[in-house]
């Protein structure tokens, strides 16, 4: 078996997928497709995500883009304890985490994050947007908590891929001024403790 990751670990979305790689104790190789200068824009990474996007994995020689389908394809391939709920609405949980920190998690994140951290990448300091972003995190981790209700992760009883989302672009917030504004949300605190706990979270750090 062969597993190859593209894609830098300075990625948010690459460390999702890393994560579940660790949580699956997988052996894999990694290609560091790095963003921060622009190679997932050459015509070699073009050819493997046709966006210009990172992660990509290639499974002996399938190749899967966008991290929902890579981690859906992973848990299903790989050995190890399953990172998709076992129930209709735990997994309708874990996936509305995932579908809201897509459409509406990560951009706003990394207008915060970004800001702070690789201004450049973002076309550079825009308060409004910083300020805007700040509101629109809130907001996200307010209705995911919501979705966690007490349990202990997003999606229950058992880490699952929604989790395994977040936990990256609040890695990278946890880094900023704004965090501690962002972060006091009923139920955040408890789950972010939680999950830098968690082995694959420690082996798997931006860099
Ligand atoms: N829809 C993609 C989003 C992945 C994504 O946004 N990756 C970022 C890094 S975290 C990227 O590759 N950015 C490169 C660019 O936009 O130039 C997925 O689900 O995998």
């Amino acid at each position: 078996m062969s597993l190859t990751l593209y894609g830098f670990d300075g990625s948010a979305y690459v460390r999702t997928v890393k994560m579940l790689l660790v949580e699956k104790a997988a052996d894999f190789d990694q290609v560091q497709v790095n963003v921060m200068k622009g190679e997932p824009h050459l015509p070699e990474h073009l050819a493997r995500h046709a966006f210009g996007k990172v992660p990509v994995i290639d499974h002996d020689g399938f190749r899967v883009i966008e991290t929902g389908a890579i981690t859906a394809y992973l848990d299903e391939v790989l050995p190890g304890t399953s990172l998709t709920p076992d129930n209709a609405r735990d997994r309708a949980r874990s996936r509305m985490a995932q579908g809201i920190y897509d459409s509406y998690g990560y951009g706003s994140l990394v207008s915060v994050f970004g800001y702070h951290l690789f201004p450049d990448f973002i076309g550079g300091q825009n308060e409004d947007s910083r300020r805007q972003g700040i509101e629109k995190s809130k907001l996200v981790l307010r209705e995911l908590m919501k979705i966690k209700g007490n349990d202990p992760f997003i999606a229950g009883q058992a880490l699952s891929i929604g989790d395994l989302y977040l936990a990256p672009g609040c890695a990278y917030m946890s880094m900023t001024p704004d965090a501690q504004q962002v972060f006091a949300i009923e139920g955040f605190g408890d789950w972010w403790e939680r999950i830098q706990a968690l082995p694959s979270y420690k082996a798997t750090p931006p860099q």
